[in-house]
């Protein structure tokens, strides 16, 4: 039977037959992974691609945040934002810091630079904020915050794959800034990620942290993790970069017929594009409002559900609700009153790059008839 689930999102996936053709050459080299000649192409197509100068690839989106705070010494407190996903607040936990929680915008659902300021103390020594779902923060604002107080910005870009603003890649802000290629990513290299840097020691530094510590044959300069990427999720990378913008401009036509069909329905909300922002449309979350659209927002999750539409509620429940958090004092609901709000309204609707039109009819549907 045919399956007409529709889920929230879709891997990009590269042609099979291409990728056994690169498959081939890795069988013949016989060189899986540890700095492969895939894996430094890969490094070298995505920093040309992305617009930075220095790039470091990992296994995935987590170990980038933890290896960023711990080559940057960050120690004490760390200020972020509750509305994201869980990985962002673990990684400052595994470096044995304090996350402090900071309400966010409401209409971007990014940190609120207005309220950092309040929140530091003598034990903060970085921010982390999040472009989420790809979203620009106010990068502006958050560094003359940083600069400021002789603060670090380590960014969570994991949802900003080839987000632009004014013609500048936005990875290019803060100290550090990491990406995750998670199979449910606008870019995926299956599993994957990186961590971006401003300049060639920097990512030596990294390359050493990611590889157990390991300096050459006999050295090791720390504690390092192993996070390297293999050859055959280089190979799976590079093909999907040859497809990405493809891609990407698919998903700009689904944002756009849901923007068009939802645009007059009486509380249902959702942002447009930023001038000037290259956007990558890696989510589409709506906003329910349940007095003026007359239903709740789980209530529309569950219909869509039985309909066989699988939004998904990013990022409900908040960070600062898991119990590891909750008892922090920043993480108090009247601390965040934002970040609550959004995250008992929002659905992220199925977005990605073979989403049809009449997939596409069917979940407007639900929405706009109700
Ligand atoms: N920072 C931020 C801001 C992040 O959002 C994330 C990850 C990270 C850091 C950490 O990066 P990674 O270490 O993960 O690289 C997903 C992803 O696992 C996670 O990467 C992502 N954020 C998070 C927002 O979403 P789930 O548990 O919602 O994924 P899952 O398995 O339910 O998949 C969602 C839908 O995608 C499925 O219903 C169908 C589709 N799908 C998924 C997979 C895995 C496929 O069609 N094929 C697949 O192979 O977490």
């Amino acid at each position: 039977m045919e399956d007409k689930t529709i889920t929230v999102t879709s891997p990009l996936l590269p042609d099979l037959s291409e990728f056994h053709e690169l498959l081939t050459q890795i069988w013949d080299k016989k060189w899986i992974t540890n700095n492969g000649s895939f894996h430094r192409q890969l490094e070298n197509e995505l920093a040309e691609y992305l617009g930075v100068p220095y790039l470091s690839l990992f296994t995935n989106g987590t170990l980038p945040l933890i290896t960023a705070l711990q080559a940057l010494d960050i120690k004490g407190e760390v200020i972020t934002t509750p509305y994201s996903f869980v990985a962002t607040t673990h990684s400052i936990w595994w470096n044995g810091c304090k996350p402090v929680f900071v309400d966010i915008e409401p209409d971007t659902g990014n940190i609120n630079p207005d309220l950092i300021e309040q929140a530091i103390t003598p034990l903060t020594t970085a921010i982390m904020p999040v472009h989420v779902y790809g979203q620009p923060c106010q990068v502006e604002r958050i560094q003359e915050i940083a600069e400021k107080h002789n603060l670090k910005v380590i960014y969570d870009a994991a949802h900003a794959f080839g987000v632009e603003k004014n013609g500048r890649s936005i990875l290019e802000w803060g100290d550090m800034s990491t990406l995750s290629f998670h199979a449910t990513k606008v870019y995926n290299t299956v599993e994957g990620g990186a961590l971006v840097v401003k300049d060639a020691e920097t990512k030596k530094q990294i390359d050493f942290l990611k590889n157990f510590g390991f300096a050459g044959e006999t050295e090791v300069v720390g504690p390092g993790i192993n996070s390297k990427m293999d050859e055959i999720r280089s190979a799976y990378g590079l093909l999907n970069l040859r497809q990405v913008d493809c891609a990407i401009e698919a998903r700009r036509r689904v944002a756009l017929r849901y923007r068009e069909a939802l645009k007059d329905v009486e509380g249902i909300s959702f942002w447009n594009d930023t001038e000037g922002v290259r956007h990558n449309y890696s989510y589409f979350p709506i906003f329910v409002d349940e007095e003026k659209y007359g239903m709740s927002r789980d209530e529309l999750y569950m219909k869509m559900k039985a309909s066989d539409v699988l939004g998904r509620r990013y990022f409900y429940p908040l960070i600062s609700t898991f119990s590891t958090y909750r008892n922090i004092p920043s993480a108090a609901p009247e601390n965040l009153p934002v970040a609550h709000r959004l995250a008992d309204t929002v659905i992220c609707l199925p977005m990605h790059h073979q989403l049809s039109g009449e997939g596409m009819e069917r979940i407007l549907d639900i929405i706009v008839n109700k």
